[in-house]
């Protein structure tokens, strides 16, 4: 029997198990935007715990709590630093500019990681009409476009105590904050407590099949439910999905160090091929960047030669892939996709 496409596309594509599943269909529910939902209730209640936070929101997904959030922490007419390569930036379609009015300072990190001089440098003066006003830092924790980065907590203390005296506020994209933690050994306490609001997924590496989370203060947390039902985000009977939100911080948080092992697994016998590039440093957590510049190979045509082999990635600029360990992929799943690489890279 053929098997299935060992799919490393992304950690958003794993599918709800058993008991996940048997969470949902038993879920008790209300309505939501009448606040009477109460699988809700207590899911936001174990976000703002397991974030040490006072309050929660249960968003759609990861780019509704980053948008939202924005919206929240800024008015029209103000910038937010952000790191140049991150999702925020790349990949939500402009909504700060479009729905907040605000306009995006893209630095650039190092490998996803700005520094707190950096961001000093691009404060702007208040005195000055021609300039918008500074008013939040966005930063990614892991950084996805830098191979699953996980951010110095030294680092994330210097640009808190910047942001605090210079009167910032810190919007952290933590879509994949507890793999940070497991990474780093930390609590995911340890790093959101640097930031004023975080954002972070059920639904990558944790398993669930939809939802984000949005944890801040109460009175940020209330502004930002007003957004989200501007947004859209105003779901009825969403103790169905959060149900399956609750299953996953439940049971799927430590064993992200799973994820963590594999993909390293699979990075260094990809970094051992041929004419691929790893870089090493980065693969910290479940992501995996591989650089095919150096095989003269069209980066789409590296990605469908894979996918002939039954080996699912995405191409992640114009010469990289990117490969993701997640919940539905095991020890087999690695090793049939370094076979599969060897196969297509070997003779590149
Ligand atoms: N990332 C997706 C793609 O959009 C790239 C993926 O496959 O990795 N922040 C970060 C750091 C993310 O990686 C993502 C999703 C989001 C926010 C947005 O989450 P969703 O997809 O739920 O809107």
């Amino acid at each position: 029997m053929p098997h299935d496409p060992v799919d490393l596309r992304s950690d958003t594509v794993t599918r709800p198990s058993p008991g996940m599943r048997r969470a949902i269909a038993e879920a008790v529910v209300g309505d939501d935007v009448f606040e009477d939902d109460p699988t809700v209730k207590q899911l936001e209640a174990l976000a703002a715990e397991m974030t040490g936070k006072q309050a929660a929101v249960f968003v759609a997904s990861g780019t509704m709590g980053n948008e939202a959030a924005v919206l929240a922490h800024t008015q029209r007419g103000d910038e937010a630093v952000v790191e140049a390569d991150c999702h925020i930036y790349k990949y939500e379609a402009a909504g700060p500019a479009v729905m907040a009015g605000v306009q995006l300072a893209p630095l650039k990190g190092d490998r996803g990681i700005l520094q707190a001089d950096q961001i000093e440098q691009a404060i702007r003066p208040t005195d000055d009409v021609h300039q918008p006003i500074t008013r939040l830092v966005c930063l990614e924790n892991t950084h996805n476009r830098a191979g699953g980065v996980v951010y110095p907590i030294e680092v994330m203390r210097e640009i808190r105590s910047l942001a605090t005296e210079r009167g910032l506020r810190i919007h952290l994209d933590g879509a994949r904050i507890f793999n940070a933690a497991i990474a780093s050994g930390r609590n995911a306490t340890d790093y959101c407590a640097l930031a004023d609001s975080v954002m972070f997924c059920l639904s990558k590496g944790l398993g669930a099949p939809i939802g984000s989370m949005l944890v801040g203060d109460a009175d940020f947390i209330l502004g930002a439910r007003r957004y989200r039902k501007m947004l859209g985000g105003g779901m009825r009977q969403a103790g169905i999905i959060a149900a399956a939100g609750i299953y996953a911080l439940k049971n799927n948080v430590s064993r992200l160090r799973d994820d963590h092992l594999r993909a390293r697994r699979l990075a260094e016998a990809v970094a051992s091929i041929g004419k691929l590039a790893v870089d090493l440093a980065t693969v910290e957590t479940n992501i995996v960047v591989i650089d095919v510049s150096r095989t003269g190979l069209d980066v789409l045509d590296c990605v469908a030669r894979l996918e002939h082999e039954g080996v699912l990635v995405v191409d992640f600029g114009r010469t990289r892939m990117r490969a993701v360990a997640h919940l539905d992929i095991d020890d087999a799943d690695i090793d049939r996709a370094i076979a599969a690489f060897k196969k297509v890279f070997s003779k590149v």
